[in-house]
């Protein structure tokens, strides 16, 4: 009789890198162990001893990190864990196009992160410009594909790991209301949206997960 492994994801006490795959976990019904390190807020700082102390265990020194059956093997890297774990729960799309398609949008994501950080860094005007101009255009090459699948999934007719990293890259900004005129006229984005925040276990996991701010 086969077992499924026994998962625990190690990150800090935040959505941030760990909630896709968190998330891919309870929309596949896999048990796994929510491991947090804790962060201290401390003179206008996030401070994590826990994680210090503990951070040359991890190969890369940094987490999220994987660890399956206590740690025979251990994965690093965000990106990397959630395509894992996306490819086992069947969430990578219909053949390896759909894959490759799913894989090349969530890269879009990371460096959509990434301008949205410089913006910060160079002040309120590049922010403004970010929502209106990157963050937007960003979104409508999303809803160009996705409008294509009429399932109200952005591939494949089935929740995919993009449609859980499009949830979260929608909560990631503080300013909602930026958020939503970028989204202006994606209709199909949002409809991906809710789809997955009604998926009932991501329901349940949304009601039950810890209140963070990140
Ligand atoms: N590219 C990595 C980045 C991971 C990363 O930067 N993790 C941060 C937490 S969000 C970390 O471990 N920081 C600890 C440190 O730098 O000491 C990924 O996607 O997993």
């Amino acid at each position: 009789m086969s077992s499924s492994p026994a998962y625990r994801l190690i990150y800090f006490a935040i959505r941030g890198f760990g909630e896709t795959s968190r998330m891919l976990f309870k929309a596949a019904g896999q048990k796994f162990e929510d491991s947090r390190c804790a962060l201290k807020f401390i003179d206008g700082k996030f401070l994590h001893p826990e994680f210090n102390a503990n951070k040359s265990k991890y190969i890369y020194e940094k987490v999220p990190v994987l660890e399956i059956d206590g740690g025979k093997y251990t994965i690093a890297q965000s990106k990397a864990i959630e395509r894992f774990l996306a490819r086992r729960f069947n969430m990578l799309g219909n053949n390896d196009i759909e894959a490759a398609l799913i894989d090349a949008a969530g890269e879009q994501i990371t460096d959509t992160k990434q301008a949205y950080n410089k913006s910060k860094a160079a002040g309120a005007d590049n922010v403004k410009t970010f929502f209106e101009e990157d963050l937007r255009k960003t979104f409508l090459a999303f809803e160009k594909q996705a409008s294509k699948d009429q399932s109200g999934y952005w591939i494949g007719s089935r929740l995919s790991l993009f449609d859980i990293q499009l949830y979260n890259l929608i909560h990631f900004f503080d300013d909602q209301q930026s958020v939503q005129k970028s989204l202006e006229g994606c209709s199909a984005l949002k409809s991906i949206h809710d789809k997955v925040e009604q998926t009932p276990a991501i329901k349940k996991w949304l009601a039950e997960r810890p209140q963070t701010t990140m």
